[in-house]
């Protein structure tokens, strides 16, 4: 739509988002509203765009589109603004950056750009893309386009880690997560995900980003932005491990199911807000 759509959250948004990514009760700067330093964890901006109506439909982009057949493929998130704000209200407007062709998939990438609806001032900014199974050999462009921060490749050094972060979900995680804004039915309806190939309802891509953006937050402060390839499913009550490299202003890092010993995030990396990274 021309004007964007609105996008208005409060307080309660902040904490449900924040509980929706493994906040505990003993974090007050993420769960109580009266805590001096209350806060959202900044991977929030991945939220608004769920409220943005996009100016075209995937089944006229791609052929046999079928809901239950897409993933999330990658996110890239800029905060273009310190301090997200805790409540406020903005309006999100998307535009079609690229349909891949992947011969059995289609890769179809989104940009989202969020505003405060009152300043104007940009706020946010979002690469979205969805990896769409069976819909590809359409002919079409083979190859996504070298977009700098949004497709770096991210590979970790040859090192340990710097850090390592661990949290396991609960199996409430998705259920609890969609409340902020993605009510796909793949993270709840056992039909529905079995009609997608899957056993049993998976996590959402950007409740385990979020997870992993809150390690990387936590342990190296705020960052201007952050990019995850979905490598591999999550379940509901599985343990995610992210390690992390710091190399110079840039974190690169990379999250794996404990249970399994299978990559969840790769390609990934945040860059750190200019002389505000902790370590
Ligand atoms: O990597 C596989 C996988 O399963 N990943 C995990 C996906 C996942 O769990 N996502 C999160 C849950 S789904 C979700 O949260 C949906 C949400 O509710 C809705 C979001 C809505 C956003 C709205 C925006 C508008 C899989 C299946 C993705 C790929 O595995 P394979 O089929 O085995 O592919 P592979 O052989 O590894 O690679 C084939 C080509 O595709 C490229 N590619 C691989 N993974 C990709 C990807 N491209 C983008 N994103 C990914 N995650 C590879 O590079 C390869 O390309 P090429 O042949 O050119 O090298």
């Amino acid at each position: 739509v021309a004007n964007g759509t609105e996008f208005k959250y409060t307080e309660r948004d902040v904490m449900l988002y924040n509980l929706g990514i493994g906040a505990k009760r003993t974090d007050l700067r993420y769960i109580f509203e009266g805590n001096d330093e209350f806060q959202v964890i900044p991977t929030f901006g991945v939220i608004p765009p769920f409220d943005a109506e996009l100016p075209y439909n995937l089944d006229d982009l791609v052929p046999n589109f079928s809901p239950m057949m897409l993933l999330h493929g990658e996110q890239y998130l800029e905060v273009r603004k310190y301090p997200i704000p805790t409540a406020a209200r903005l309006i999100s407007k998307g535009k079609l950056l690229e349909v891949v062709d992947k011969g059995n998939a289609a890769v179809v990438k989104s940009g989202i750009t969020t505003v405060n609806a009152e300043t104007g001032e940009e706020l946010f900014y979002n690469e979205m893309t969805v990896f769409l199974r069976g819909c590809g050999g359409f002919g079409g462009q083979k190859k996504p386009a070298n977009r700098g921060a949004s497709t770096a490749a991210n590979k970790p050094p040859i090192r340990l880690p710097d850090v390592v972060v661990e949290e396991k979900t609960t199996e409430e995680q998705a259920a609890l997560y969609r409340l902020s804004g993605d009510y796909n039915p793949l993270h709840v309806d056992p039909s529905f995900a079995k009609m997608g190939g899957f056993k049993q309802p998976i996590l959402h891509g950007l409740c385990f980003f979020g997870i992993a953006g809150k390690a990387v937050y936590e342990k190296f402060g705020p960052f201007k932005n952050i990019k995850v390839r979905f490598a591999g499913t999550v379940m509901p009550g599985q343990t995610l491990v992210t390690e992390m490299w710091k190399e110079g202003n840039k974190v690169i890092f990379q999250t794996k199911v404990k249970e399994t010993g299978k990559l969840a995030i790769g390609g990934a990396a945040a860059e750190l807000v200019e002389g505000e990274g902790k370590l």
